[in-house]
C-alpha cells in the first residue's frame, strides 16, 4: 500500500469537501447515538443530526471544550462499547485533569495512517532507520510515530526519550537517517554531539520529524544546521488521536490537515464566530472517521491561522502555520500579550541558542519580566561590562518585538535545564501570590 495517496491528498477542493460532508453526516448520527453527553449539548442548541447534511452545516454543531472532557472524565465521550477498545492514551494534564482518549483498532489504524503520511511526505521511505525519541506510553508520541514507521517497513528504534549517550550511540552504530522527537530534545542532542566532538557529517542522519510543542522558524534553522538534516513540523494532540493531524511537505511552510479524516476551522476565541481563512484565531477540529473517541467541533485553544493554496508538493489539503503556542500559554504582561515564541526568535536571531527561561512575577502591582539564556560559547571569555551591555542589547530587541521591556541575564552555559520532552520554558511565579 502507498502512503502517499494523490487522489485524495491532492484532490480538488470540491471532492475534498465532498468526502467531508458524505463523513460528516455519519459521524454526527454516531456521536448522536452513543454520547449522550453531545446529545443533551445538540439538544439544548435544538440541532438534530438530520440538521447536518453537508459541511456547510457544521458552524450549527455545538462546540467541545476541555471542560466538557473533564466533566465527562473519564468514559462520558466513549462512543463504543468498551470492548471494542484497544488502547488508550492520555494528555499530561499540566493544565487541569487529564484527558483520556480511547481508540478501537480502526482508530489506531487510522491515525498511524496519518502519521505515515508525514513520514512520507518528509521524504522518507521503507530505506530508512527511524530512531523515535518521543516518550512512549501514555503520551501519543512514541506510539504514534512507531506506528507509522512500521507501516512503511523502516527499520524502527524505539528509543523513547532521554539517555541522551544512548541516542548518540545507536544514532551513530544503527546508521538513524530519520530522527523523531520534540524539536526542544532535538536542539539538545545537536548540543550533545558537538559537545562530544561528533560533527553532523558523522551521523547519517537526514531527516527530523519534530512536533508536539511549540517552535520557531529560528529553532529550526539552528537545529537543521547542528544536525544536519531537514527538519519537518508535525502537529496533533490527543483528544483528536496524537500527532499526524498535519503534517509538513517538502515546503516546508505549513502543516497540511489530513482533510479526509479531520475539518479544521478557525473561530475567534473569544465570541466562537467562524474566522475566514487567513485569519488568525483558535483551531477547532472535527474528526470524520473516529469510532471510539470522536470530537466535533473540538477547541484546541492552539493559535494558528489556515490558507489553502496550491502547494509546491502538489498537495491540496489546507494548511496551517506554525501555532504560536496554546491560549493558556499566552502571557498577559502589564496588559501585552505575549507569547514565549516570539521571545524565542529574538533569544535565536541575536545568535544566542534556544535554552532559555522566562520568569513572570508580580512586585509592588507590577509585572516583571525576566529572561535567562545562556551566553553564546563565544561570550564565555567576556568581561562584566561586555556581558551587561549585551544584555542591554538583548532586552532592546526583546522590547522591539513585544513592546514591553525584559530584564534579560545571560547564564553560564549549561545552566539551563535540558528538556527530553516538551519544554517547560515559562514560570508565571504570579499564581503563587494569588
Ligand atoms: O503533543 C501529540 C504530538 C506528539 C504531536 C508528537 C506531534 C508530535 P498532546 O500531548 O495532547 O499531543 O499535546 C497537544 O501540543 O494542542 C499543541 O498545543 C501542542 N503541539 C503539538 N504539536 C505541535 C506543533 C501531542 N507542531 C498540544 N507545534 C497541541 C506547536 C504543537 N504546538
Amino acid at each position: 500500500m502507498s502512503y502517499y495517496q494523490p487522489e485524495i491528498e491532492c484532490a480538488d477542493v470540491e471532492t475534498i469537501r465532498r468526502v467531508q460532508s458524505e463523513k460528516l453526516v455519519k459521524q454526527v448520527e454516531h456521536v448522536y447515538k452513543n454520547v449522550p453527553y453531545y446529545r443533551d449539548l445538540m439538544d439544548k442548541k435544538g440541532v438534530k443530526p438530520s440538521d447536518i447534511r453537508s459541511i456547510d452545516d457544521l458552524h450549527k454543531l455545538p462546540f467541545i471544550s476541555k471542560y466538557d472532557l473533564r466533566d465527562s472524565y473519564p468514559y462520558g465521550f466513549l462512543a463504543v462499547d468498551k470492548s471494542e477498545v484497544v488502547r488508550i492514551h492520555s494528555t499530561s494534564g499540566t493544565t487541569g485533569r487529564r484527558v483520556i482518549a480511547f481508540y478501537t483498532r480502526h482508530d489506531i489504524d487510522l491515525w498511524e495512517d496519518c502519521c505515515t503520511r508525514a513520514l512520507v511526505a518528509a521524504g522518507a521511505d521503507k530505506e530508512d532507520v527511524v530512531q523515535i525519541a518521543y516518550g512512549y506510553g501514555l503520551f501519543t508520541g512514541g506510539s504514534g510515530l512507531n506506528g507509522a514507521s512500521h507501516k512503511l517497513g523502516c527499520m524502527t528504534v524505539p528509543m523513547s526519550s532521554g539517555n541522551t549517550d544512548r541516542q548518540i550511540q545507536f544514532m551513530q552504530d544503527l546508521g538513524s537517517t530519520v530522527l523523531c522527537c520534540t524539536p526542544s530534545y532535538a536542539a539538545y542532542l545537536g548540543e550533545s554531539l558537538k559537545a562530544s566532538g561528533i560533527s553532523p557529517d558523522d551521523t547519517s542522519l537526514k531527516i527530523g520529524i519534530f512536533g508536539a510543542e511549540p517552535w520557531t522558524e529560528e529553532m529550526r534553522r539552528n537545529i537543521e544546521k547542528s544536525l544536519g538534516i531537514r527538519a519537518y513540523d508535525i502537529y496533533g494532540l490527543t483528544e483528536i488521536s496524537g500527532p499526524g493531524v498535519a503534517f509538513e511537505c517538502s515546503a516546508q511552510n505549513g502543516m497540511h490537515v489530513n482533510e479526509d479524516h479531520f475539518i479544521a476551522e478557525i473561530i475567534n476565541p473569544d465570541t466562537g464566530e467562524v474566522l475566514p481563512e487567513g485569519e488568525k484565531g483558535e483551531l477547532v477540529f472535527t474528526c470524520l472517521d473516529k469510532e471510539a473517541f470522536p470530537m466535533l467541533r473540538y477547541r484546541t485553544r492552539d493559535i494558528c491561522v489556515l490558507t489553502r493554496e496550491k502547494c509546491s508538493c502538489g498537495r491540496t489539503f489546507i494548511k496551517m502555520a506554525k501555532p504560536m503556542g496554546r491560549s493558556d500559554d499566552m502571557m498577559i504582561i502589564r496588559g501585552v500579550n505575549v507569547f514565549p515564541s516570539q521571545i524565542e526568535t529574538v533569544l535565536i536571531q541575536c545568535g544566542y541558542e534556544p535554552n532559555y527561561r522566562i520568569e513572570i512575577d508580580r512586585v509592588d502591582n507590577n509585572d516583571t519580566l525576566d529572561v535567562f539564556v545562556e551566553l553564546s560559547s563565544e561570550g564565555f571569555s567576556d568581561t562584566v561590562r561586555e556581558i551587561t551591555a549585551k544584555e542591554k542589547d538583548l532586552s532592546n530587541a526583546i522590547r522591539n518585538m513585544i513592546g514591553i521591556g525584559a530584564k534579560v541575564h545571560l547564564v553560564p552555559i549549561g545552566s539551563i535545564e535540558r528538556s527530553e520532552g516538551k519544554a517547560k520554558r515559562v514560570i508565571d511565579k504570579r499564581n503563587l501570590h494569588d
